[in-house]
């Protein structure tokens, strides 16, 4: 057999509770913002690849949906596809709020984690930097003693890279030997296009209350590239008529303050001038709908 024994390449799923920081610990372990980040519970809505490449190991990142226990189409659709990552992944790493400790949802999904558990199946304790030291030990031996099938305890801090390093040192040690599977130079598996419109998601998520973020998705329908500019359409897709003034804002002022928000941000990462042009639209009830879930690379 003509192995290369140098080479480690290999799938490590981040999964745990909504909000827990898995995106944050993802886009560290990048370097980059290759997934959105919000304060509000469910923002990842997809399986989103950030890859780095790290020594003679390429680490292929899936940030998953939060686990949580909703239960309407969309929420079953984003949980189902979180546990599938824990099949497809060589390394597993289950995050959890250190600040939140075992709540019995955590419970609940150490509990059916653990029976697929193996020494590659890792915790990292997330929001360090919001715990005192003697808690987080107490929470340490807690799960080491309720949990004993799994691998590895690390203590993190996402927002701040504390603890990554080892983490990451972790995965480039461990991942399985074999040839890299993306470009050295490729950070995430999703297109531009759709990298912005998650953009523009992440900004209304920020600036929109409450339930409203989570009536909605974004979808970008042209993209007009010229050498100094790039022109953007984006829909912003309601599920409700009485949504959209909403979303509008007084006199367009909450869609004018989102679009520069976001046309900063595509700037940045795109290197160029944006003109961004966002509209929105009503498309009853999309979360019933089996074009979003196909479009999303969801099963409804
Ligand atoms: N203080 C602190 N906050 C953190 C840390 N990691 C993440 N956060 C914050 O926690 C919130 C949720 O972070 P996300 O990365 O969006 O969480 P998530 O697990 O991807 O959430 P979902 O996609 O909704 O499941 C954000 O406000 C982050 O800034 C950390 O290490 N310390
Ligand atoms: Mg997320």
């Amino acid at each position: 057999m003509n192995q290369n024994l140098t080479e480690r390449c290999g799938y490590v799923a981040i999964m745990g509770e909504t909000n827990a920081g898995k995106s944050t610990l993802v886009n560290t372990l990048v370097g980059e913002k290759v997934s959105i980040v919000t304060h509000k519970i469910n923002t990842t809505r997809r399986k989103v690849l950030g890859i780095v490449c790290h020594a003679q190991t390429q680490c292929i990142f899936m940030d998953t949906p939060g686990l949580m226990n909703r239960q309407d189409t969309l929420n079953r659709a984003l949980v189902r596809a979180a546990w599938e990552s824990f099949q497809e992944a060589d390394i597993v790493c289950i995050v959890i709020d250190a600040q939140k400790g075992l709540s019995p949802r955590v419970r609940q999904i150490m509990e059916r984690a653990k029976k697929a558990a193996t020494d590659q199946t890792i915790i990292a304790l997330n929001k360090i930097d919001l715990v005192d030291k003697a808690s987080l030990l107490e929470l340490t031996q807690q799960l080491q003693n309720s949990y004993p099938e799994f691998g590895h305890i690390f203590m993190i801090s996402a927002k701040k890279a504390n603890g990554t390093n080892a983490l990451m040192d972790y995965f480039t040690k461990h991942l399985p030997y074999g040839p890299w599977l993306y470009p050295e130079d490729q950070l995430t598996d999703m297109p531009m296009r759709e990298n912005a419109a998650e953009i523009t998601r992440e900004k209304l998520f920020i600036h929109l209350h409450e339930e409203l973020p989570y009536g909605l998705f974004v979808e970008t329908e042209s993209w007009e590239e010229k050498p100094d500019k790039v022109t953007i359409n984006q829909a912003i897709v309601v599920g409700k008529e009485h949504y959209k003034p909403m979303v509008l804002g007084r006199g367009g002022s909450k869609i004018k303050t989102i679009g520069t928000l976001a046309r900063k941000e595509l700037e940045e990462s795109l290197g160029k001038s944006v003109r961004l042009n966002l509209f929105v639209k009503v498309r009853e009830n999309w979360q019933e709908k089996a074009s979003y879930y196909k479009n999303q690379g969801l099963a409804p």
